[in-house]
């Protein structure tokens, strides 16, 4: 074992229960969040990366679409929610979905729709959406709408989140985002999002997702007010979750962006902490078969290094974003395959294009 090279050198059992691929501890996921030895949390990150996945790097051909940045959920981490009457806000019609389905490049595999809690979108307004979005497109998956999305439709429609998703599948949704989670504690809930549904709905609709066959993906929003203490419990219900339902397919952890929200007192989160949440939800979530960069968020040089530490998907073409965007995101609204396959090449691993549940999609570029 090379645990003399620890900087720190409270990391060397972890570093032994990595080496032995057993299962972390909430103390252990504590430590690791308070080190500062990076390289060392890289290192075993990159260990359990490659024992997992190999030298493959996952990426998608996809296109995002915002549809409404209405919400009646004002979170304070948030730039991108309006009120209706707010400068800036706007509903897409049906038809104003089509066209951007139309202007879709050739060949993606996935279409992610995510947007706010309007209070007038009817069922049957996201139903016709799939709808159309499954007859223009009939090969491509959609992953459509976050937790929060679904939970706040079932209850203006009087319905239960079952039988939302039940509607919802059968007009064509394949797969849920994983948006929504942020941070699972109802302390952190309570400070920046007291209006959201609670850690504990976010989990159970996951929940009735997958025993519906449904897989999604997680996420945590990390780099405002949470303490190591609380990323870590987040982490460890994704676990106890995924134990339950193994529904998960990736873990996204998203990188907070400041401006133009009520936290805008808050620094943008550091290159350090970024690279340290992704190695870290790579030792924490052993059951979790993939954790992916989305460079929207992290910048494309970072989340190609991230390729390091833990990483072995990378998100993805999406041509045109707004959430993170509106928070002051300088990153590009989308990257062509060239450049992904570029990105991944030049880490020294092989690019693998996936569809959305992670069949390979034509061959090894
Ligand atoms: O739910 C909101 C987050 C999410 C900010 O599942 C912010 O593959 C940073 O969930 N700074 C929406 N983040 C995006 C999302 C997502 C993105 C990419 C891939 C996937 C996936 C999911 O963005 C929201 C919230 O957690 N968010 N505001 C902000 N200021």
């Amino acid at each position: 074992m090379v645990n003399e090279l620890f900087s720190d050198s409270e990391l060397e059992e972890i570093g032994d229960k990595v080496l032995a691929g057993e299962r972390l501890t909430r103390e252990d996921g504590i430590k690791l969040m308070k080190s500062n030895d990076l390289l060392t949390i890289g290192y075993l990150a990159d260990y359990r990366r490659q024992e997992k996945c190999g030298d493959e790097v996952y990426y998608i051909k996809n296109r995002h679409i915002n549809h409404t940045n209405v919400c009646e959920v004002q979170c304070r981490f948030c730039a991108f929610g309006r009120e209706e009457d707010e400068d800036g806000a706007y509903t897409m019609e049906l038809n104003e979905i089509a066209e951007a389905i139309d202007k879709s490049p050739d060949g993606i595999s996935e279409l992610h729709i995510v947007g706010g809690c309007h209070h007038d979108l009817s069922l049957e307004y996201f139903e016709e959406m799939l709808r159309l979005a499954k007859d223009k497109l009939p090969e491509v998956y959609i992953q459509a709408f976050t937790v929060v999305e679904i939970a706040h439709l079932a209850d203006k429609s009087g319905l239960t989140v079952k039988e939302t998703l039940k509607r919802l599948k059968q007009a064509g949704l394949d797969s849920i985002p994983g948006g929504g989670a942020e941070v699972f504690s109802p302390r952190v809930r309570e400070k920046v999002c007291k209006d959201k549904v609670s850690g504990e709905r976010w989990l159970s609709v996951m929940e009735t997702a997958h025993n519906l066959g449904i897989k999604t993906n997680a996420t945590m929003l990390y780099g405002h007010v949470e303490t190591p203490e609380e990323r870590i419990d987040h982490l460890i219900k994704l676990r106890e979750l995924q134990d339950k339902t193994e529904g998960f397919l990736t873990f996204i952890p998203l990188a907070f962006h400041p401006e133009n929200t009520e936290l805008n007192y808050l620094s943008a989160t550091t290159g350090y902490d970024d690279l340290k949440v992704l190695a870290i939800a790579r030792l924490m979530l052993d059951n979790f078969a993939h954790i992916k960069a989305f460079w929207i968020m992290l910048g494309t040089k970072l989340a190609q290094i991230s390729l390091s530490f833990g990483v072995d998907d990378l998100d993805g073409t999406v041509v045109e974003e707004k959430i993170t965007h509106d928070a002051g995101a300088q990153t590009k609204q989308g990257l062509t395959e060239a450049e992904i396959v570029n990105m991944i090449k030049e880490a020294g691993r092989i690019p693998v294009e996936r569809d959305t549940v992670y069949n390979r999609v034509g061959d090894v570029k």
